[in-house]
């Protein structure tokens, strides 16, 4: 099994319209997965880019419920609304593999997993380990959550990513970006690292001041390598830009332009 989650930056413009959605890029990444679907099982998950990290900010979701009544029936508005918009991205998903005849079938995060201060707790995979037996291509997304610690939060696709490659142990593992790989610096200025282990990644961590907040409400690439520094225990993990045709195809393949983590 191969799990693959596509990035907000990927198939939406995080700082344009609201709610853009990039059919052509996504008809094309979905093309790439068809020259290996049934032989391979696949897992997608996909992030908030310009769907749900507005509502997420604006309702500040991440900081969970208050305790004032008031302002908590606010932010129960907005968890639905962060959630619903959401909704509408994995339906625009969902439409473009059965427009290519794969039976891609949604998976509602918040439905499968709680979390504790936006990391999996409880998850149920009876259905996504019977969707997989069935050759169904299970697409989940980053989504609001209930959260044991503070009522609500945001569980990104990168934590959903890490916890099924703990619990499932899928033989590769590939991040898709709108930047080639992993870069030792901003992209653009630093070098793009091609062949990264798992003994390298603290240190690259360092390097890009990690300890500090991300550009996202779940934390852009500083969360997005610390996740995958914990999947490098079970599997291999690929970045690759999936704005670039081929590149999915390469890293499936093992023979990839990227950066493979191991
Ligand atoms: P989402 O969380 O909406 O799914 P995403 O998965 O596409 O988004 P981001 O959280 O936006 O990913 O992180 C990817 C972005 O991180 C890239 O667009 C890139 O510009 C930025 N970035 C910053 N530093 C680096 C780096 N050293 N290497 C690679 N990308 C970096
Ligand atoms: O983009 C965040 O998921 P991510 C999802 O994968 C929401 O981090 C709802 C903001």
């Amino acid at each position: 099994m191969i799990l693959i989650k596509i990035g907000g930056s990927v198939f939406s413009d995080k700082r344009g319209e609201p709610e853009n959605f990039d059919s052509p890029t996504v008809g094309r990444i979905v093309r790439e997965m068809a020259e290996f679907y049934p032989g391979e099982e696949f897992i997608l998950v996909h992030g908030g880019g310009s769907f749900g990290h507005r509502h997420a900010g604006q309702y500040a979701i991440r900081e969970g419920l208050s305790g004032n009544a008031e302002r908590d029936g606010r932010k129960k508005i907005g968890f639905s609304f962060t959630h619903q918009s959401m909704l509408r991205a994995n339906a625009a998903f969902i439409d473009m593999f059965l427009s290519q005849d794969l039976p891609a079938f949604s998976v509602s995060t918040s439905s499968v997993f709680v979390t504790e201060k936006g990391e999996v707790v409880y998850a149920d995979m009876e259905i996504l380990r019977r969707l997989l037996d069935l050759e169904f291509i299970p697409v989940l997304f980053g989504d609001v959550s209930v959260d044991v610690a503070q009522g609500i939060d945001i569980l990104s696709g990168d934590q959903i990513m890490a916890y099924l490659t703990k619990m499932l142990r899928p033989k590769k593992a590939i991040f898709l970006m709108d930047v080639d790989g992993i870069y030792d610096g901003e992209p653009g200025e630093g070098t793009l690292i091609h062949e990264l282990t798992r003994d390298e990644v603290p240190a690259l961590l360092e390097r890009l001041h990690c300890t500090a907040a991300g550009t996202d409400v779940t934390g852009g690439i500083c969360n997005k390598l610390k996740k995958a520094y914990e999947m490098a225990n079970y599997t291999e993990v690929w970045f690759v830009n999936g704005r670039v045709p081929g590149r999915l195809a390469g890293a499936i393949m093992g023979n990839g332009f990227g950066t493979r983590l191991r």
